[in-house]
């Protein structure tokens, strides 16, 4: 496989400026008709061959302007057709037969049951039909879809639809008009045997738009949240952003097969039916606020991505890091802001920051690929997103909203580049981002060394700041970045923010300062009392930051930081400072001592007055094993594991009688609602039964088993059934898991839960239930979020058993990965993950995970697997 580069980029020879699709859907062999009108690219020389995309197509019919081609004036390939000799303008006709049931890498046209659906984002579109398949392509569409009157009752597509009518044979047809001009990976084709759920909201200029929701009728009682999280969302981005819905439909199509978490085709979303699917019963609050975000993040999608797109797709982060900031910003005004920050940094640091440290580490902005489908990346979303975020602190709220609005405006359906949208940034603040810029194309986590020095008779400190940039696959030399550091110097004596002045300027309590040199000094002046700098607020920026606090100054900060985030990070650094101790220990074979300053700043935490229970439910959650393992030069799963234990388990022996009282205390049988106030409850409540039964309490077992038999609502039951499936309870849990699992084995979305509980359980044994459970006629390779609740779960988060030493895990996600390879290139490359990070371990697992990667490597590969397995090996 070829890779493809940023600087090669050229305008494409011709342009499309409408096209007309007909599709005769049939399982086993559709008929596309495709009717294009195209016109040579003003910028692109005369008498270019027609090149266009295409894959896996049995081409029926070709004319160009009525005539058909004859065979030595165009020429078929694996990947396109070539027409040697084209007019300025003209119009193409192309007729394709295409296999929908036998497409499982779910790309292009494929079916998801009875239905049929599409997913063309990036380079599907080329499996439906020849097409120059790029986002620079912009047209106008127009598609008719026929199937069969009985099974394919629901005919969509994108836009509005203008016509429908019955044919012969009991067949019929529906047209669809889109009149917004769009790259070919926002079409999108819904047909099958769907009912509807439909609302409505009217924009702030007034126009009526109508809201459908489509799923396969037994899940109509489980679209209200969606749809509600939808109006909220419509409105959220007119006071946002300033931008409204630009079509009177707005529809979401529920499939139970799909790639991805969903998918942001013009007027017609398609989604991952976990994505949009809840009910009290079947989906817990992380599910209900996953919902909301993934339903308002595609909406956004229609200006950030749809009217306003990407040039190529080396700009992926354009529309998907700002979506990202968007959906962040619109979930953190609608919930708890801290909370919402302190998940996605969580989860950043674990898996972001993982990721920049591996073989497949790549900048924001990639300057090659061999496939693209591999670049929907933590880096491409969540780090583009960071960079979005600092973006919008360092200009301001106005001007990033004036420089918003001037994006919108100026590049209103067109294809465009990072540069334009930085550009609209830099010119509505006055600032210049030249040196920001690097932010796109540097890749790797800056590592930022901070030191700090009180002068008490002169009332100065000073912070010294060095940064460096570990060297990346490609990349081994760093130059230093434009990084935002938001700080406060709190106050030993006061517990307050101390006023900043810096170099004779007034900052304020709570203060941005810009590093832009490798090393950097600041020198604030009237500090009236020894302070304990909190660094790093609210994760002003995605890097690591080092400061060589005592574990005194991280109770100080536990307790006293004005910053909600710091306090938090103040706690699991504090944690970290134990867990690195007891890792030695358990490593040198000494025995473990639990720090009873941890122990002292939890039973703080747990007697202070609560004023917020999500953050406090945070607060008392240890980092988890990966994020523990982040922070190791070298991983030991066993040590991490057996230290995390300990930690746990010493703090639930100590503070036993606090947790039960808070268990008790937030306990609530009022009737379930996804709202802030119920979560945070409920994430407390969760949090404290799991030390309970952490240490196998018998209080803590029995309101345990309580909870699961009283059935009140998922959260609570999932968390209680996983807590006893993670004990050594098996005479509780196998029964629970029994009844739990034949209650649900007519609910694909609750058997997914089902095989991730028992698949994260840390007893030996796991392994071979995850064999087991692949038979289990509920699972199926062939569905990505089985895939991804069996195997992926087990590799991710099943640490210990994952990473067992005779390589056995290793083995089974091998065996996966090579049978998924054929099925499902883009799954199967985004599962061999764990794999890729065998730098990080010992010898003999080093060994191991080679082993397998070789072993996949051995076989007929994908482009996808192909290219991770390569740069994992390199
Ligand atoms: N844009 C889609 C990504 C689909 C790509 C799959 N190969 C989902 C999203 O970010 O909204
Ligand atoms: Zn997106």
């Amino acid at each position: 496989p070829q890779a493809t580069h940023l600087s090669d980029y050229r305008p494409p020879a011709y342009r499309v400026i409408c096209t007309e699709l007909t599709f005769d859907l049939d399982p086993a062999a559709t008929r596309v008709k495709a009717s294009l009108h195209l016109e040579r690219h003003p910028q692109r020389e005369a008498g270019l061959p027609l090149e266009l995309d295409g894959e896996g197509l049995d081409l029926k019919v070709i004319a160009l302007d009525g005539q058909p081609l004859e065979a030595d004036e165009y020429a078929v390939s694996d990947t396109g057709l070539i027409v040697h000799r084209v007019p300025e303008r003209f119009r193409l006709e192309t007729e394709v037969e295409i296999a929908p049931q036998a497409n499982t890498a779910l790309e292009g046209l494929y079916r998801s049951g009875s239905m049929y659906c599409t997913q063309c984002e990036a380079e599907g579109f080329r499996r439906i039909t020849f097409y120059p398949d790029r986002p620079d392509v912009m047209a106008t569409f127009t598609t008719t879809v026929i199937g069969d009157a009985e099974r394919e009752p629901v005919l969509l597509s994108n836009g509005n639809p203008v016509e429908r009518g019955s044919l012969p044979n009991g067949r019929h047809f529906a047209t669809w008009e889109d009149p917004h001009p769009k790259p070919s990976y926002l079409f999108a084709l819904v047909a099958g045997d769907l009912e509807k759920v439909e609302d409505a909201f009217t924009t702030a200029s007034g126009r009526e738009v109508t809201l459908q929701i489509w799923v396969e009728e037994e899940n109509l009682g489980k679209t209200d949240h969606a749809m509600a999280s939808l109006k909220r969302a419509m409105s959220w981005d007119e006071q946002a952003y300033g931008r409204e819905y630009d079509l009177d439909l707005f529809m979401i199509v529920a499939v139970n097969d799909f790639n991805m978490g969903a998918m942001e085709n013009k007027g017609l979303n398609i989604f991952n039916s976990a994505a949009v699917l809840t009910h009290v019963h079947t989906a817990t609050d992380a599910a209900f606020q996953r919902v909301e975000s993934i339903v308002a993040h595609e909406y956004f999608h229609n200006w950030s991505g749809n009217r306003v797109t990407c040039r190529d797709w080396f700009q992926l982060s354009l529309k998907e890091g700002f979506t990202v900031y968007r959906d962040q910003c619109f979930s953190a005004d609608t919930n708890s802001p801290a909370v919402k920050r302190i998940e996605d940094v969580s989860v950043f640091r674990t898996s972001q920051f993982a990721e920049d440290a591996g073989p497949t580490a790549h900048p924001v902005r990639p300057d090659h690929y061999i496939e693209i489908g591999n670049f929907y990346t933590l880096t491409i979303y969540e780090k583009g997103a960071e960079v979005v975020r600092m973006l919008a602190n360092l200009v301001g709220k106005e001007a990033f909203r004036r420089g918003s609005d001037l994006y919108f405006d100026r590049f209103d359906g067109r294809a465009v580049t990072i540069e334009d949208f930085v550009g609209c940034m830099a010119e509505a603040s006055g600032l210049d981002l030249t040196q920001f810029m690097r932010w796109y194309s540097q890749a790797g986590t800056p590592e930022i060394d901070a030191f700090g020095e009180y002068d008490y008779a002169r009332g100065e400190y000073r912070l010294m700041l060095r940064q460096r940039t570990p060297a990346t696959p490609g990349q081994p030399d760093k130059q230093p970045l434009h990084i935002p550091i938001r700080l406060g110097l709190v106050g030993t004596k006061s517990g307050r923010d101390l006023p900043l002045t810096l170099n004779g300027e007034t900052l304020g309590s709570d203060a941005v300062i810009d590093l832009r040199e490798a090393e950097q000094e600041f020198l604030f002046t009237d500090v009236s009392e020894a302070p304990v700098p909190s660094l790093l607020r609210g994760f002003s920026a995605p890097v690591k930051l080092r400061f060589p606090y005592g574990r005194e100054d991280l109770a100080f900060l536990l307790a006293n930081d004005s910053d909600g985030f710091n306090r938090w990070d103040a706690g699991q650094r504090l944690a970290m400072l134990a867990l690195d101790d007891l890792i030695a220990a358990h490593r040198n074979g000494v025995e473990k001592v639990m720090d009873t300053r941890v122990v002292e700043a939890f039973r703080g935490l747990l007697s202070a007055e609560i004023d917020d229970r999500a953050v406090l439910a945070e607060m008392l959650t240890l980092p988890s094993e990966a994020y523990i393992a982040e922070q190791q030069p070298l991983v030991d799963v066993d040590a991490i594991h057996a230290a995390r234990t300990f930690v746990k388990q010493g703090l639930a022996t100590a503070l036993r009688d606090d947790f039960l009282r808070v268990y008790r205390e937030n306990h609530c049988d009022e009737s379930y609602a996804p709202t802030p106030e119920q979560i945070a409850g409920r994430s407390l409540k969760n949090v404290a039964l799991s030390y309970l039964v952490a240490i196998e309490d018998e209080e803590g077992i029995a309101q345990a088993m309580e909870q699961f038999e009283a059935d009140h609502n998922m959260t609570d039951v999932r968390h209680a059934l996983t807590l006893l499936t993670h004990s050594s309870r098996d005479d509780l849990s196998e029964p629970a898991l029994r009844a739990f699992g034949e209650k649900w084995a007519h609910d694909t979305l609750v058997m997914d839960q089902w095989f991730s509980i028992q698949v994260t359980r840390p007893q030996p044994d796991v392994l071979d239930r995850v064999k087991f459970l692949m038979e289990h006629p509920a699972f199926s390779l062939k569905n990505p979020n089985k895939v991804r609740a069996l195997i992926g779960t087990f590799a991710g988060q099943n640490r210990v058993n994952f990473h067992r030493i005779d390589g056995e895990g290793y083995r089974l996600l091998a065996d996966v990965v090579i049978e998924l390879n054929r099925l499902n290139p883009e799954i199967a490359a985004r599962l061999i993950t764990p794999l890729t990070r065998w730098a990080r371990f010992d010898e003999t697992r080093q060994e191991l995970m080679k082993a397998e990667l070789e072993r996949i490597r051995a076989e007929k590969l994908s482009p996808n697997v192909y290219e991770v397995v390569e740069k994992a090996l390199a």
